[in-house]
């Protein structure tokens, strides 16, 4: 496809403009769209890689879905997915490909990258983790004193760390119970410091997980657990405990890693798109190189599903849609992310990183400005926690919140009947989150007059419905990528670049500065506010 076609402003679509039409004159509340066409659930409900995606209950017509549909024909959303499958850089500020959907393609099925087939190397490195996964499960792998490694502690961050961190609890069903994982981010010390605490040196394997092998943060607490493991078992344990995932090789032999005993993956990798890379190399250890091959299976299902299935019934391009006509057309700042699975408590955070580092851009990819709403703020909780506390303003506050409630079918840990409760409650909550309930509803349980107002529920707040029949390791996989790809479609629609972070790296630059001027206050100052914040930081450490 032509660059001008990337480039060029959506408001000037003919899609976009009807769009915006419909958002101001459309009155009928979801209700209302769901009590006059008895064909709605059947016609808004659509499966793929065994991912049930129910958008039903959210604030659509046929006019609109139509006109949406139009919308991607007219930003070439089509094209701009097969650029990014075929290796293209459509990160363009980077100039890089972007291509993890390579990461989880079967044998037998090349991917050819600047003339390379990548997936020869992917999976070299496959095979090297799988190896060193067995030996740490099964106790071939032993610690510089010959004990077993039980203990093993990701060292990452973001998108080094986020994935991992993830996957480890939502997987925890199929994971080795023998072993104990912990996952370090932060450069507040208490974190490794906590972490370590209930770890041996002896039998303990530090995972420094980094792409660049440069950040701050990982870097200095990759240092801090080298120091606590070199002074119990010297400075030549640290090969036997120590491995390093990057793509750096260079960076990894400095800090004193073997780089027999690194997993790489590539620049056309994103951070926050590598938990199926090396960096899942805790998962691999959890779960084995099998459970590991069924989530990429997962992952490549949904890849497959996004890039042949028609328009009408493509999960992740219907899932981008409704997000834009959500935030843009229908001004819904916010999406709160509803697991109905205590495995997926950590998914929300996880999808925050994948959705607002991606798509929380204000510059088309040509640097022009844009004059509409991007990317809407992610956030959530498992229910059925979050209903005993934010829930109270999703159903009655002033903001529209739109959600994205997730039903697991069938527990791994069936309890009596606590699964049909929580199903229940997941059902009970989209309900009253989209119909709401009436001044006649609450008045005919005999509600006394003055207290009716309180009781009423507006309704009205878009929701989807997304099942699976179990989180296992294909169906998190399937998930993930139902996400990665619906952010795709929502950057193509906007015209954003959703594959790199500025604002990430900055943050980074910044703070070594800053860290500079705190270690020596003869160092350059900065800005008024930040040189008080420093000189009173300076007197209450
Ligand atoms: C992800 C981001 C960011 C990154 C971290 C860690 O897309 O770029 O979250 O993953 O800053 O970077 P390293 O892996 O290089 O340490």
């Amino acid at each position: 496809m032509s660059p001008d076609d990337v480039h060029a402003d959506p408001t000037q679509t003919r899609a976009w403009q009807r769009l915006a039409l419909l958002a101001a004159t459309s009155e009928s509340t979801i209700r209302e769209l769901l009590d006059e066409d008895p064909d709605r659930v059947k016609a808004l409900t659509h499966a793929g890689a065994r991912v049930h995606l129910d958008l039903s209950r959210q604030r659509i017509t046929d006019d609109v879905l139509r006109a949406l549909l139009d919308l991607a024909v007219e930003r070439n959303v089509a094209a701009r997915r097969d650029d990014m499958l075929a290796g293209v850089h459509i990160n363009v500020t980077e100039d890089r490909a972007v291509l993890h959907t390579a990461l989880r393609r079967p044998a037998g099925a090349p991917q050819m990258v600047d003339g390379t087939d990548v997936t020869t190397e992917v999976r070299d490195v496959l095979a090297r983790m799988a190896a060193f996964a067995e030996s740490v499960r099964s106790g071939a792998w032993l610690g510089g004193t010959g004990e077993r490694i039980t203990s093993i502690v990701n060292i990452g961050i973001g998108g080094s760390d986020l994935g991992p961190a993830m996957a480890h609890i939502a997987l925890e069903a199929f994971s080795d119970r023998s072993l104990a994982f912990h996952f370090v981010s932060n450069v507040d010390p208490t974190d490794l410091v906590e972490a370590l605490r209930s770890c041996d040196p002896a039998s303990t394997l530090v995972i420094v997980a980094s792409k660049t092998f440069t950040t701050l943060e990982t870097m200095t607490n990759a240092h801090a657990a080298r120091r606590w493991l070199v002074e119990s078992l010297g400075d030549s344990a640290v090969e036997r405990h120590f491995v390093a995932v990057s793509t750096n090789a260079e960076k990894v032999s400095e800090f004193g890693i073997d780089t027999a005993n690194m997993f790489g993956f590539w620049d056309w990798v994103g951070g926050r798109y590598s938990m199926d890379s090396a960096i899942g190399l805790s998962t691999m250890i959890a779960v084995g190189p099998d459970g590991f091959g069924q989530m990429l299976a997962g992952f490549h299902a949904m890849d497959e599903h996004f890039a042949t299935t028609p328009p009408e019934s493509n999960l992740p391009l219907l899932m981008g849609l409704v997000a834009v006509w959500n935030r843009t057309f229908l001004g819904i700042g916010t999406t709160a992310v509803l697991p109905y699975s205590q495995y997926l408590a950590r998914f929300p955070a996880y999808l925050q990183q994948l959705t607002m580092e991606s798509n929380g851009k204000s510059v088309r990819l040509d640097g022009t400005p844009v004059d509409y709403e991007t990317g809407a703020i992610f956030w959530g909780e498992p229910g059925t926690n979050g209903q005993h506390s934010f829930y109270q303003l999703l159903h009655q506050g002033t903001s529209t919140v739109a959600s994205d409630i997730i039903v697991v079918a069938r527990s791994e840990n069936p309890l009596t009947d606590q699964q049909d409760m929580l199903v229940a409650n997941a059902l009970a909550q989209a309900a009253v989150l989209s119909r709401g309930r009436t001044p006649e509803e609450v008045a005919a349980d005999g509600t006394p007059a003055w207290l009716v107002p309180h009781k009423v529920m507006p309704g009205n707040r878009p929701v989807s419905v997304i099942s699976i029949e179990r989180l296992d390791p294909f169906s998190l996989g399937a998930l993930v990528a139902l996400y990665e790809h619906s952010v795709f479609v929502q950057g193509a629609i906007w015209g954003i670049g959703s594959f790199d972070q500025w604002g990430v790296e900055l943050g980074k630059k910044v703070a070594m500065g800053i860290l500079e001027t705190i270690e020596d206050a003869s160092a350059p100052a900065f800005d008024p506010a930040t040189d008080a914040s420093i000189e009173l930081y300076r007197r209450l450490r």
